[in-house]
This record gives structure tokens, C-alpha cells and sequence, in this order.
């Protein structure tokens, strides 16, 4: 269960983040609506969520998962991939030295959250743009000594791991079509998800419930098969930046 997450509030200069999207110029007051109601649906769950103010020379500090992953045991703070996003993770580290120990990923590895999808002590860890093979195996070593194992995936496409693969629990995994051929997740059950809704593969579990991008019917339909309860939210104005459900917060 989680009992704790970190948030930060997207800054008004969010929308010169990075992005590849195709889907338009993103609305401030939309996000910011859309944002409260990610948190509060965070608090409805039980979790106590720090909000931490926008960084203004950081527009995509609001994807916090991005620069840390937090264990039971430890937060490793990363060395995002991206040039313009190094740097957000020096105010993460202040706020998660109160809670866990503090180890570094260290130059020339570079390593961003979203490319990290743990299932219990199993740790998967995408090689992608952001995440290079000496930042994968600094945390894979990190997180051995604390009784992990870990496993490098090449990502076939998409920006993060977890932009294609993320765990609904139940030894489920929800997998777009170009992952679900990878043998690393033989051992798991698959919820596949249809190349028109592969956005919505970033769904989010929470203390036994899922948290699912609106506007996806088919996903939610299968998600539903799982018996947990399914929470929708609108996070458009986030899809414009490339970002999604699991890179707004650190839950642990
Ligand atoms: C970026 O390109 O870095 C941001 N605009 C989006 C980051 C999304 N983070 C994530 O999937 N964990």
C-alpha cells in the first residue's frame, strides 16, 4: 500500500516543455484543473501528497517520476537523459531525504523514472533516449544489493518503458501490441492494448485501484475484468506534453 506521493504543480511555462505530440497547443487553466484532480483523487486513496511548487526554469518538472525512484528501502535520485530536465531532481532530493536514504545515478549515466517499472522485487528497466545502459545498470547494482533483480529492455519505441507497459496487479501487465512480443514478461498475464489506445497503457495502480486516462473505452472495458475499481481521469493537457498518469507523482 501506499501511504505517501510527491507532486509539484505545473508551472505557467509548462507548455514549452518537451514534447512530440501532435495534439495542440496545451490550456494553463485546463492543466492546472486537470492536476488538482489528479492529486485529489491521490488523497481519496489514502495517500498524504505533497505539492511542490513549479521550478520555472524547469517547464516539465511536474513529471516528478521522472527523477527519482523510490524503494521501501531507498530513493535513487536519476540523472534525467533529457539535457533541458537536468537539474529538477535537486529539489526532489530535498524533499526525499526526509523520508529514505539518498543514493545518486552518476554522470555519464543518465536515467529517467519513467523508464523504471518495478513488480515487487522484479525491476524492468528501459534503454530509450533518456535511459543509457550505465545509468541502467548503476540502479540495477543499486538495487541488487537490496535483494532486487533487474532486467535491461530495449525499448522498441515510445519515449518511456512505462509509455507501453505498466503493472495492473494480479500478475497482470497492461502491454501495447509492439511490446507484448517481448519475452520479458512471458511469466506475467496481458491485458493487450489496441494501437489506437496505446496512451491509455499508462494506467496507474493505487492501493487496489486503477487510474485510467479518459476517453479510452476499450482499455477501460478490459481493465474492469481485473475487479478493481476504475477511477477515469482527463489528462489531456499532460498527453499534449508527452506525459501521462504515472509520471505525475512518486508514490511510496
Ligand atoms: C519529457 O519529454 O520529458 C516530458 N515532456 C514528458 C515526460 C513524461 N514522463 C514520463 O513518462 N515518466
Amino acid at each position: 500500500m501506499f501511504t505517501l506521493a510527491i507532486t509539484r504543480r505545473p508551472g505557467k511555462n509548462f507548455a514549452q516543455g518537451i514534447t512530440t505530440s501532435k495534439l495542440g497547443v496545451p490550456d494553463y487553466p485546463l492543466m492546472l484543473k486537470q492536476h488538482t484532480a489528479y492529486v485529489e483523487t491521490l488523497r481519496n486513496l489514502g495517500l498524504e501528497v505533497t505539492v511542490l511548487d513549479a521550478l520555472d526554469n524547469f517547464p516539465d518538472a511536474y513529471f516528478v517520476e521522472d527523477t527519482a525512484i523510490v524503494t521501501p528501502e531507498l530513493a535513487i535520485i536519476t540523472n534525467p537523459g533529457a539535457p533541458a530536465r537536468r537539474g529538477e531532481e535537486i529539489s526532489i532530493k530535498s524533499c526525499l531525504k526526509q523520508y529514505r536514504k539518498i543514493i545518486h545515478i552518476q554522470p555519464p549515466g543518465t536515467l529517467e523514472g519513467g523508464d523504471v517499472l518495478m513488480i515487487g522485487k522484479t525491476i524492468f528497466i528501459g534503454l530509450s533516449e533518456r535511459t543509457n545502459q550505465d545509468g541502467a545498470a548503476q540502479l540495477g547494482h543499486i538495487l541488487e544489493s537490496q535483494g532486487y533483480i533487474w532486467t535491461n529492455i530495449f525499448l522498441p519505441e515510445g519515449l518511456h518503458l512505462k509509455s507501453s507497459v505498466n503493472y495492473v496487479g494480479k500478475d497482470t501487465v497492461l502491454i501495447t501490441e509492439k511490446f507484448f512480443p517481448l519475452p520479458v514478461f512471458q511469466k506475467y498475464n496481458k491485458i493487450v492494448i489496441e494501437k489506437e489506445e496505446d496512451y491509455a497503457t499508462n494506467t496507474l495502480l493505487v492501493n487496489d485501484h486503477l487510474i485510467t486516462p479518459k476517453g479510452f473505452p476499450s482499455t477501460r472495458m478490459k481493465l474492469s475484468a481485473l475487479g478493481f475499481p476504475v477511477i477515469e481521469l482527463e489528462i489531456s493537457e499532460a498527453q499534449k506534453m508527452d506525459g501521462g498518469l504515472t509520471c505525475m507523482s512518486l508514490r511510496f
